[in-house]
């Protein structure tokens, strides 16, 4: 069996997704989510000039050889372009795997440790009112946890916050948009909305929020002991993780749950914070951490620190890497949840998915491979856009972390 042919497609159906197809000599065919936000190109072009040419002519079913052949002949090990561009690959051959053995992924992996799927949406809004608003309208979804972050007095376009549209999408520009940002007006405001939310709904959900990688170690340890009454599922990327060490600060300080890792790309990224246990959930995911091989070892190191999978699931990343993504989920013997975004009406177009939600749970469905396709046909009537992630500097005009 041989690999016969491999594309790219780039569509923007509301906003832009890279997927890569790969066919064999025997008809089947499989879809690998290559998304990497604000830097598309970089990835299609890192597979249509540097990982095609080598695929055609290899055996399909050589999943684990292809990784390694992709991971180490490049030289050039890891970074988000290259391990986007092998998770696509990745997620392809799965795909493939699994419609040739008549199997969903999670089957491939050892099957389903759990009916259903854990996910928490997004709730926002401009101030407290109106995020404590959005929480009552995914709790009346069935959501059994939801993200809340809300505008910041004071602050112009604080993350997290859409701009009244009903599909929060922070990519919003041809080329990065200004915000401006205050840490200590924020440190005063959270907490508040916290209590609020919790004054309003009681303790019945699990409530996350992201801190998007804005304060230092001890603010984002003020932080998490001032959510402590609220009782967060977790406080997610309180301070940014190149140094490993910043969270053992925070850690000494507070018992709220930390989630790292959506910028991530390997096992190596992790290995620091799940060894010292300076974080409860790892927030690796399939497209950007080297498709469901890699995913796989970060979770199985993760285990055996009693740390839970928690993998990013915002509109960045497709239709395809959700399909994959619950697979694994479904299987992961240490799930904690999975981010959900609901995509645009055109994207699920494009992207028709076996996946469905009910009752603040997802399934993945019971196709062979992830049961994601892509209509190609579709898909070209939505060219690429360039569309960049904002930037944020202080309010003196220093550069800080978006
Ligand atoms: O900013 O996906 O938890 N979710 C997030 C997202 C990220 C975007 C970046 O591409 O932090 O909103
Ligand atoms: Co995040």
């Amino acid at each position: 069996m041989k690999i016969q042919s491999a594309r790219v497609i780039v569509t923007c159906p509301g906003r832009n997704f890279v997927t890569l197809k790969i066919e064999t000599d025997q008809g089947v065919f499989g879809i690998g989510d290559a998304t990497l936000n604000g830097r598309e190109l970089s990835v299609v072009s890192y597979l249509e000039d540097h990982v095609i040419p080598c695929l055609i002519g290899m055996d399909p079913r050589r999943i684990e050889d292809i990784w390694q052949y992709l991971y180490r002949g490049a030289y050039w090990r890891r970074g988000p372009v290259t391990m986007s561009a092998i998770a696509a690959v990745d997620t392809a051959l799965w795909d493939i795997k699994g419609k040739m053995a008549g199997m969903p992924i999670y089957d491939l992996l050892g099957g389903k440790s759990r009916d259903g799927v854990m996910v928490y949406g997004h709730a926002n809004g401009a101030d407290i009112a109106e995020t404590v608003d959005a929480v009552g309208h995914y709790i009346d979804l069935g959501y059994k946890a939801i993200r809340a972050q809300s505008g910041v007095p004071g602050i112009k376009d604080a993350y997290g916050v859409g701009r009244g549209k009903l599909f929060y999408e922070p990519a919003d520009a041809a080329l990065p948009s200004l915000t401006i940002w205050d840490t200590k007006k924020y440190l005063d405001h959270i907490p508040k909305l916290f209590e609020k939310i919790r004054d309003t709904y009681g303790f019945e959900h699990h409530l996350l929020h992201d801190g998007h990688h804005r304060m230092t170690p001890i603010e984002a340890a003020q932080l998490g002991k001032a959510l402590e009454p609220a009782k967060l599922f977790w406080l997610e990327d309180a301070t940014p993780a190149e140094n490993q060490e910043a969270f053992k600060l925070i850690r000494q300080h507070t018992t709220t749950p930390l989630a790292v890792g959506e910028i991530f790309n390997t096992i190596w990224d992790c290995k620091d914070l799940i060894q010292n246990q300076l974080i409860d959930y790892i927030r690796a995911t399939v497209v950007h951490a080297g498709g469901i091989t890699h995913l796989r070892r970060i979770a199985d190191l993760a285990a055996i620190y009693q740390i839970k999978t928690g993998s990013h699931g915002a509109t960045d990343l497709s239709p395809v890497c959700m399909g994959a993504a619950l697979h694994f989920d479904s299987w992961v013997p240490n799930f904690g949840i999975q981010e959900y975004m609901r995509h645009t009406p055109e994207t699920d177009e494009v992207f028709p998915h076996n996946y469905r939600f009910e009752q603040g749970y997802m399934y993945a469905g019971d196709a062979p491979g992830h049961g994601v396709d892509i209509d190609e046909k579709l898909a070209a009537k939505y060219p690429y856009q360039p569309a960049y992630l904002p930037v944020a500097r202080l309010e003196d005009g220093t550069m800080f972390n978006w």
